[in-house]
């Protein structure tokens, strides 16, 4: 017989309705106070789609000129799947009942925190908003949310669900703005219990600081990284070209968990390298709203120039230009997917977050030598291990300093499994039971007992 027929692909809207403009607080759309809105931007076109209102599932491409089918398929699954896995922790958390010595018994209760400040990036907008408020929620904690400026379309869009879900007024709160207001009101508010951030290393210790000063709320923090890949001669070579290159340009390069720096043996460097150009090439460069597409633009001139800036450096510094290297046309914010060979470590290029479509590529001769240079990072987010061998698998992922390791594999997130730094690429966890801890205060109860049995 013949094989079924695939399932049809989910395809964007044509026209795009943007309906919710305000700030949502205790389920009402207000008014800025002081009258301002802001613009945010088509970054596929430069045309400005509104000042702030509310629209629908494709949202999340038209806002961020990510590719379609990665916001449908990654971003709104990945949100879904991790608001079900806290909805399934709600009656789940508990404490402990403690032995102690003398005639006492002792009690943990894990209780929430309060008011749960959040302020989010514009890389992932729906997913970093979802791996804020659910774990904060299922803890029974409020959220008062800052998008990014760049992108508050969808977080509007859920409150909007929020609100039609018949959520109790001021359990979520949206507040888009700018980070030197919005976002440092959040930061050093005296009524707010914790703040969480995902954002640049900068903003981060600004945030903390603003914390310290304020009333010491708890922080949690998901910053930069400059990910090693660690690619032995005995790897799968296809897979592991497949997989770095995944990890190098997806949602062009714009992740904190991108692949930056891809460290590969030297036997099998020089044909590393070919077929990673091989493979550059078959990125689809195009309208994000297109299915087809697997590469959209950058998400704005700031952003633009930073990857173009650190590309030229490349090239002056002495790197090996191999693919790409330049915007696709002129006034656009497309970058082609970049290959760089050659990059030695002292270069811009191999120690700062690109946090564009760049892959770099390095030589090594030893393990040991190869660990220590992974690990001669201020930071400390993810890294990759690529070999047939489990036992250097295991070896080389104990001596990375990092907080997740893949073996064999990229950009693998679950909900269930924790994500976050050493070092300076941030404080605490996100996703799994780890993220709960972040959500809660313990209180020990502790009682005297006149007798024991
Ligand atoms: O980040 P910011 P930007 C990195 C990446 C990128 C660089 C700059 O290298 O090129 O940061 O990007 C809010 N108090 N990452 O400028 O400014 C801001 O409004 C409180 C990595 O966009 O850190 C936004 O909501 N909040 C990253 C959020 O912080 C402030 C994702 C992030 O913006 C603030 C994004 C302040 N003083 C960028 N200033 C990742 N870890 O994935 C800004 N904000």
């Amino acid at each position: 017989p013949a094989p079924a027929p695939a399932p049809a692909l989910p395809q964007p809207l044509k026209v795009q309705e943007v309906r919710h403009t305000k700030i949502f607080i205790d389920n009402e759309w207000r008014a800025s106070s002081r009258g301002r809105t802001f613009p945010t931007f088509n970054p596929a076109t430069g045309v400005r789609i509104c000042d702030i209102q509310e629209a629908d599932k494709t949202l999340e491409t038209l806002d961020t000129g990510k590719p379609f089918l990665q916001s449908f398929f990654i971003d709104l699954e990945g949100s879904i799947k991790t608001l079900r896995y806290y909805a399934g922790w709600t009656d789940k958390i508990h404490g402990q009942s403690l032995p102690v010595d003398e005639t006492f018994l002792c009690l943990t209760k894990h209780e929430p925190i309060g008011v749960c400040g959040a302020i989010i990036p514009w890389n992932f907008p729906l997913l970093m908003f979802t791996w804020k408020i659910a774990p904060a929620l299922s803890c029974g904690n409020t959220v008062v949310i800052k998008p990014a400026e760049q992108t508050p379309l969808t977080a509007l869009h859920v409150g909007s669900l929020i609100k039609e879900a018949d959520f109790p007024p001021g359990v979520v709160n949206i507040v888009p703005g700018f980070g030197s207001t919005a976002g440092a009101a959040i930061s050093s508010h005296k009524d707010i219990d914790k703040v969480a951030f995902t954002g640049s290393t900068e903003v981060g210790q600004l945030i903390k600081e603003a914390a310290a000063k304020s009333n010491l709320k708890r922080v949690t923090l998901e910053l930069g990284g400059k990910n090693p890949c660690i690619v032995f001669a005995d790897c799968d070579l296809q897979m592991a070209v497949e997989e770095t290159q995944k990890g190098a340009f997806y949602n062009q390069g714009q992740c904190c968990t991108a692949a930056s720096r891809v460290f590969v043996e030297e036997s099998i460097h020089d044909e590393f390298v070919r077929r990673s150009v091989e493979n550059a090439k078959k990125v689809v460069i195009g309208d994000p709203l297109d299915p087809r597409t697997s590469h959209g633009p950058q998400i704005d001139q700031k952003q633009f120039d930073k990857v173009m800036d650190l590309i030229e450096s490349g090239k002056k510094e002495g790197a090996r230009l191999e693919y790409g290297g330049e915007a696709v046309a002129e006034k656009s914010l497309f970058i082609k997917p970049t290959v760089f060979s050659g990059v030695k470590d002292h270069m811009r290029i191999a120690k700062e977050e690109i946090f564009g479509p760049v892959q770099c590529i390095f030589s090594f001769k030893s393990q040991q030598e190869v660990v220590d240079r992974a690990n001669s990072s201020q930071y400390g987010l993810v890294s990759a291990v690529f070999t047939q061998s489990m036992d250097r698998a295991l070896s080389v992922s104990a001596a990375l300093e990092t907080g997740t390791v893949w073996i064999n594999c990229y950009n693998a997130l679950h909900a269930q499994t924790p994500f976050g730094g050493y070092k300076m690429s941030g404080n605490g966890r996100e996703l799994g039971e780890y993220a709960l801890a972040e959500y809660s205060e313990v209180k020990t109860v502790t009682i005297k007992l006149r007798e024991t049995i």
